[in-house]
């Protein structure tokens, strides 16, 4: 097992990398940024390197300090998170070179599916369902042709897209042709790289994604889905963990195609194959995050698995000892995210926290990392927490929520709290009848509930 890990990653989950450290009695030592002097991951681990300014250009996504940290630090090991450094192959690579292993899947695997129509592709050949579509196209009139084949309308996708940007639903010839340019251009000023691929286009359907774990010894599992079709201009809100969209049967089909998956790439520790599911209970494959995922909680509650200590573990080369038939989900888990945003333009409110107020009931789990005083840096993601309830059932889930949003409350900064509020409070939530569009439908900024006395927002 790895002596010392240095987490390279701030916020709430190098504070939960840091408590699956605790859990193996592995040495961690984290990095920090000057703005992140004072901050708790810098503060509660037992050694933390300072490696840059506050614009993580030169801090978190400074390579070459966070490898001279390592080194300084004696770590044989590096968990990046999620975001930031992740799903950075070079990273990944680099860290092989220095000797340092990576805590994650292999860097060739994180570059193919890095690019949406290479992993398109891989997916294909490995028997996954897709929609409709195409690898990447040279050129527009490879699109019209292409799209006249299968029909509008069509989504024009981004290869290296990511947050919806260089993405865009065509239905004729003419839009086409103007959205090719204007798409491309977009993607290559974001990513670098303009090059596009075209799907049909489903509407209004629901995302759900199955999380796996592999080891390096050819054992896989998955460990169910989690729906995540409260998106909020391609950030998820709520997610949930079972999806009341699944029964048991389409649970182990999508699971037994997640793990197909996992055997054609030979794809080693944790990672999550995301799917559009529509109406007819049709699935098809959308992406594959090869990280550590923010909702990762809702399917820690639902299976009783450490999903960070099991990918430090898969990492130093340990067998998975999960039986898929111990997996099945037990109760219900939702989790919301609790932004520094202001609630009618939703544009992220940096600030400082003058207190904070938590619900305390033994089935809610909050990962965060503010509390009174925390200043929330312009700089960094405005995510503050996120709130996870357990329960028996989807409604008994439900309910705790409400209490748990009721018993939660910020002053001194605007959150997003009334729009949690709102979801969990909506008829549409509680019947389970989820899509991509649920917030633009079911929640008007009129009918919101209003802030608590006292606080900003
Ligand atoms: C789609 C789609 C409909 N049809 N592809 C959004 C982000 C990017 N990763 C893929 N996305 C979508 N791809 C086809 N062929 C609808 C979306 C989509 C979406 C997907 C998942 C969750 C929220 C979403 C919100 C808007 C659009």
């Amino acid at each position: 097992m790895f002596k010392t890990i240095l987490i390279a990653n701030r916020g709430e989950i190098a504070l939960r990398i840091l408590r699956a450290c605790e859990t193996l009695g592995i040495r961690a030592v984290t990095v920090h940024s000057e703005a992140d002097a004072e901050a708790p991951h810098a503060k509660l681990a037992s050694e933390s390197h300072l490696i840059g300014p506050a614009p993580v250009a030169q801090s978190y996504l400074n390579v070459a300090a966070i490898l001279d940290a390592a080194k300084r630090s004696g770590a044989d090991a590096i968990h990046p998170g999620y975001g930031l450094l992740s799903e950075n192959a070079d990273f990944a690579e680099a860290c092989a070179r220095e000797g340092i292993t990576f805590i994650g899947p292999q860097p060739e695997l994180i570059r193919m599916m890095g690019s949406k129509s290479a992993a398109r592709d891989a997916m294909a050949l490995a028997g996954v369902p897709i929609l409709p579509g195409t690898s990447e196209l040279p050129d527009v009139e490879s699109a019209l042709s292409e799209a006249a084949r299968f029909g509008y309308p069509v989504m024009l996708k981004a290869t290296s897209g990511g947050g919806g940007i260089g993405m865009q639903v065509v239905h004729s010839d003419a839009e086409l042709s103007k959205a090719f340019t204007m798409c491309s251009a977009r993607a290559k000023a974001y990513f670098g790289n303009g090059s596009m691929y075209l799907e049909k286009f489903l509407a209004e359907p629901r995302h759900v994604e199955i999380q796996v774990l592999a080891d390096a010894h050819g054992h896989a599992v998955h460990l169910n889905e989690r729906e995540c079709s409260i998106q909020r201009r391609h950030q998820k809100v709520v997610e949930e963990a079972p999806s009341p969209a699944l029964d048991a049967e389409l649970r182990m089909r999508m699971g037994e195609v997640a793990l197909q998956a996992v055997r054609s790439l030979g794809y080693t520790n944790a990672g999550t194959f995301e799917f559009l599911l529509d109406a007819e209970r049709n699935f098809y494959f959308l992406e594959m995050n090869t990280r550590l995922q923010v909702e990762h909680p809702v399917t820690e509650l639902t299976t009783g698995v450490d999903l960070v200590a099991w990918q430090i573990r898969i990492a130093a080369g340990e067998a998975l000892a999960l039986r898929q038939a111990d997996l099945e989900p037990r109760g219900h888990a939702i989790e919301v995210r609790i932004y520094a945003e202001d609630p009618v333009t939703f544009f992220p409110a940096p600030g400082t926290i003058t207190s904070v107020r938590w619900p305390a009931a033994p089935h809610v789990r909050i990962d965060t990392w503010v509390g009174d005083g925390s200043v929330v840096s312009p700089h960094y993601d405005p995510m503050l927490a996120k709130l996870i309830v357990h329960g028996s059932d989807r409604p008994q889930a439900i309910a705790r929520m409400r209490e748990a949003l009721d018993a939660t409350a910020f002053e001194g900064l605007k959150t997003n709290l009334p729009l949690l509020k709102q979801v969990a409070a909506s008829p549409a939530f509680a019947q389970g009848a989820l899509h991509t569009g649920f917030i633009a439908t079911h929640c008007a900024p009129e009918s919101r509930p209003k802030a608590g006395a006292g606080t900003a927002g």
